[in-house]
């Protein structure tokens, strides 16, 4: 090997091993390394029926940003700020509200009927949709967004309240994750900030 052919060589082989390391890094980026989904694996198609009583899936909601939320209509305090602070950040989007979504699932599906989310939701933004679903339906999407939820008996005639964990989640117009949505915030700034994904 002459002086000049190995220093080729040399140039090449750098060459090919940055293009492993960059296509490795690549991989585990977008979660097709090893296989199985990643740590920020969080949503997933689902089935649900949104507050008018008709059937929603994932499909429904990708080519825009979705907001989703999860919690239950009798809750006192954090659903209502919650969904209170998110009608605001709707409002402050103004013409472009209509090219977000914004979902309310509830954790409570065996009192939180469609009809019961639609009351609820008249409160708010109208840009906010509900859904509910059967039990199964309900636990397979809290566990696909890691959501833990569960019934705190109230007093001793049956009632009852949710522990919920309280995450507004931010997905992209492919239905992929990108991060929790901050609402402490000025609504105009977390609408710029969700203009970002339009
Ligand atoms: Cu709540």
């Amino acid at each position: 090997m002459t002086a000049r052919t190995s220093h080729i060589f040399l140039v090449f082989s750098a060459f090919v091993a940055g293009l492993v390391v960059f296509l490795g890094v690549f991989l585990f980026a977008t979660g097709q390394f090893g296989g199985g989904p990643g740590p920020s694996a969080i949503g997933g198609p689902f089935k649900l029926t949104d507050q008018d009583g008709k059937t929603i899936t994932e499909q429904n909601f990708k080519g825009k940003p979705l907001l989703v939320f999860f919690g239950y209509t009798h809750c006192p305090d954090i659903c209502p700020t919650t969904l209170f602070e998110l009608s605001e950040v709707l409002h402050a989007m103004g013409k472009d509200a209509d090219r977000v979504h914004a979902l309310f699932i509830t954790v409570d599906p065996e009192r939180d009927t469609a009809a019961v989310m639609k009351d609820y939701l008249s409160s708010f933004d109208p840009h906010l949709r509900g859904a509910t679903g059967t039990r199964q339906e309900i636990d397979a999407v809290e566990k696909d967004y890691r959501v833990i939820a569960r019934k705190v008996p109230v007093g001793d005639k049956g009632d009852y309240s949710m522990d919920h964990s309280a995450l507004v989640y931010l997905m992209d117009k492919q239905g992929r994750f990108v991060a929790p949505f901050n609402l402490t915030r000025k609504p105009a700034e977390a609408a710029q900030a969700l203009r970002k994904y339009l």
